[in-house]
């Protein structure tokens, strides 16, 4: 009884605490997001994560819900051959005060993971996909990112930490994201990935947004110091449609905020195999990724990376099993890492980037994207200038 009168006494001053140190930053105002974006990317000493809501605990937080799913847009069948857990299985959440987003906590069958791990660091670098590499490194160095890295990470013992792959920070896929321009064009433009688009169909289906198009994809590599700076996802020319957020290996805090910089954000974990949606009034709020809260050297991954049940991966399916050498690859990368990949659909039904960019103002609505800085690639000579216009990672 009297730990549990303490508990709550903690808490209800915890809240007046934030709720008045939001206040006066507004008063101010200053940028609060950045503020608390800050908070979280410290590291000596380590920031304090008892504030951050965690969606894989039974009860997460007063502001957390259960969402509400399509189970019919995906039957029990489709959803094991696109590597899902059945609908009925899903544990998907809300936010209160973020109306349409959703957070969705693994919604994989064992197995699944361990494919598109493997296709974000053995396939999707591949060309036509554009990559942080080749903005400064001629096409023949970067043509096989996978082959060019592996020995070292086969390799038992210390190795060179600087492999192309360990290099990498990101993949765009699709309409290829202009880090300069913020913009996309018809243009710059490969075949987006079918199991990829398959997959973001289906999971958008039971969020309620059936006929979703994945054109276009920005995977973000992360390693152990790495954050995404405070930004909105606004290129894209059709805002109805919802972004879709996949991550992979280790946990990371993710900051969602509002429509304006001196909205404090709140702050999740989001693990490995976890998926986010923001749509509607949440598709255009700012978000960042201060920090990976990284499992200590000499972890094991999660259970949830294993590999799948003999039984499991069916011989169509959209999900194949991954060798064991390729998985001893992927898994020594997440180790130290994270992956994540967000997917996006460019345009509307009959939109065309002619029309939308036709007219002045349509134009300087859709330049902007990123209003804060990722780099291309974290080596000394990387230029700033060539990939400074957005998304950094640092
Ligand atoms: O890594 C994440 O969870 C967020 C990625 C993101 O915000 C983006 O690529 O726009």
């Amino acid at each position: 009884m009297y730990v549990h009168v303490v508990s709550r006494q903690s808490k209800v001053e915890r809240s007046i605490m934030v709720a008045k140190m939001a206040a006066s930053i507004a008063e101010r105002g200053e940028d609060a997001f950045r503020k608390v974006f800050k908070f979280y990317k410290r590291r000596k000493p380590p920031p304090d994560f008892s504030e951050v809501i965690d969606f894989s605990k039974k009860s997460a937080n007063e502001l957390v819900f259960a969402a509400e799913l399509d189970h019919d847009s995906l039957g029990e069948e489709a959803a094991y051959r696109a590597g899902l857990r059945p609908v009925k299985d899903w544990r998907a959440f809300g936010l209160q005060g973020y109306p349409g987003f959703m957070f969705i906590s693994n919604p994989f069958l064992p197995g699944s993971q361990q494919y598109w791990v493997k296709q974000c660091l053995k396939t999707y670098p591949q060309k036509p996909n554009v990559c942080n590499l080749d903005m400064h490194m001629p096409p023949t160095e970067t043509v096989d990112i996978w082959g060019k890295s592996i020995d070292s990470f086969q390799k038992k013992g210390t190795r060179d930490p600087k492999t192309l792959l360990e290099k990498l920070r990101w993949v765009t896929l699709g309409y290829h994201y202009n880090w300069d321009t913020k913009t996309y064009s018809a243009e710059q433009r490969s075949p987006f990935p079918a199991d990829l688009h398959a997959l973001s169909r289906s999971i958008t289906a039971v969020c309620g947004f059936p006929g979703f198009a994945a054109e276009a994809g920005i995977l973000n590599y992360y390693r152990s110091d790495s954050s995404l700076g405070i930004h909105v996802d606004e290129a894209e020319l059709d805002h109805t449609w919802p972004l879709l957020s996949f991550s992979f290996g280790q946990t990371a805090v993710f900051l969602l905020g509002g429509t304006k910089r001196q909205d404090p954000p709140t702050a999740m974990f989001t693990r490995s195999g976890d998926v986010m949606v923001m749509s509607g009034p949440s598709r255009l709020l700012y978000h960042a990724v201060p920090c990976l809260v990284s499992a200590p050297t000499a972890q094991p991954l999660p259970l949830c990376l294993g590999p799948p049940p003999a039984d499991r991966v069916p011989a169509d399916g959209l999900v194949q099993a991954v060798t064991e050498e390729d998985w001893e690859v992927c898994s020594r990368y997440l180790l130290t890492s994270r992956v994540n990949m967000t997917i996006r659909q460019v345009l509307g039904p009959g939109q065309t980037f002619e029309a939308a960019h036709s007219g002045a103002a349509g134009h300087a609505k859709f330049r902007r994207g990123y209003d804060d800085e990722r780099s291309a690639e974290a080596t000394p000579n990387s230029k700033k200038s060539r990939s400074g216009a957005g998304h950094q990672l640092h």
